[in-house]
């Protein structure tokens, strides 16, 4: 009887014989950059506490300059937790809860907030999708409308990173891990500053605060002082995949992100470690 083993029962794979331990070896097949998902998305981070929870006057400026901005771009717009994800982790580290229960409550303000906007942007089509939706169904959602509006802050749960009592990945890192993932065109982060500064400019040593106008991963990851992103954005960016910058930019300055969306350097551009290939 002819041996029928090696044609119909094995399957070949170049990783069969391998440990995934050994990057040498998984390298040749798995070192190469992904492909690109959605190359002609833009993403937007809106802040939580930065934008949001101002309310009116900061909200219907940017709604407006997103309505004006569909036509030239297709974007997924994901919003931040703000303040009453603070109460929460207060409440929350108050009776002892650990960060895998936190992390969903805190991510839970990062949804409202975009239901928010959805409602606002709605006579234009554009809907809060879910997480899984986002997971699995973009491209048909931004094939039926230019943009949609979900939640920034990654779904960890309880396999949130057990080293700090706050939820390390927040709307920041969800943000870059979702464009990255993707192979977006481009993320551009809006909050209530210029960009990134020497120093918190709303802090004690606010007025000798100077503005980055550019600045790394690598440098930021040196950086001793506060910062308007999460630490673990500055983690995650050292080895992003496909988008090589970020653009911090103020959201209160009508205008801003229209100018970022176009690719004008309007705020603090962030170089990630994506390798040119
Ligand atoms: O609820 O606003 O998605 O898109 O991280 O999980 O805590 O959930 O635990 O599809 O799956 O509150 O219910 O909530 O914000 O995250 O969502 O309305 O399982 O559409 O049900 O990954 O929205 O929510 O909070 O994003 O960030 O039902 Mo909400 Mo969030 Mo809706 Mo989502 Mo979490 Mo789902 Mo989920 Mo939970
Ligand atoms: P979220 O979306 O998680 O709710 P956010 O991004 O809207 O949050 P913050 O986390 O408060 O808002 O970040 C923005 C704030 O960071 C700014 O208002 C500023 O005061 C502060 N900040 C601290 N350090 C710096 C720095 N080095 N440069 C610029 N801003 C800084």
């Amino acid at each position: 009887m002819a041996n029928t083993t090696n044609t119909i029962k094995h399957v070949a794979s170049p990783l069969a014989r391998q440990t995934l331990l050994d990057s040498e070896l998984t390298d040749p097949v798995a070192g190469k950059r992904p492909i690109r998902l959605l190359p002609w998305l833009q993403v937007v981070k809106i802040g939580g506490r930065s934008i949001m929870d101002r309310g009116r006057d900061a909200i219907l400026p940017i709604v407006d300059e997103i309505r004006k901005l569909l036509p030239e771009h297709r974007l997924l717009i994901l919003t931040g937790a703000g303040i009453r994800a603070r109460h929460v982790y207060g409440v929350g580290l108050d009776l002892g809860l650990p960060v895998g229960s936190l992390a969903p409550l805190a991510a839970t303000e990062a949804g409202q907030n975009g239901h928010i906007l959805a409602s606002l942007l709605a006579p234009e089509s554009v809907s809060y999708v879910e997480h899984p939706t986002i997971a699995n169904q973009l491209a048909i959602h931004l094939s039926a409308a230019r943009a949609v509006v979900g939640s920034a802050f990654p779904p960890y749960h309880h396999h949130e990173f057990p080293g700090s009592r706050i939820p390390p990945h927040r709307a920041d890192t969800g943000a870059f891990l979702l464009a990255d993932a993707l192979g977006a065109a481009g993320l551009t982060i809006i909050e209530d500053v210029d960009g990134v500064y020497t120093a918190d400019p709303n802090g004690p040593d606010g007025k000798k605060a100077q503005l980055l106008r550019e600045t790394s991963a690598a440098d930021l990851a040196k950086f001793k002082g506060t910062l308007p992103v999460d630490r673990a954005f500055v983690e995650v960016i050292a080895t992003a995949r496909h988008i090589e910058h970020v653009q911090v930019v103020n959201g209160l300055v009508p205008g801003r992100l229209t100018a970022a969306l176009r690719g004008e350097h309007v705020g603090t551009i962030i170089h990630t470690g994506a390798r040119q290939v």
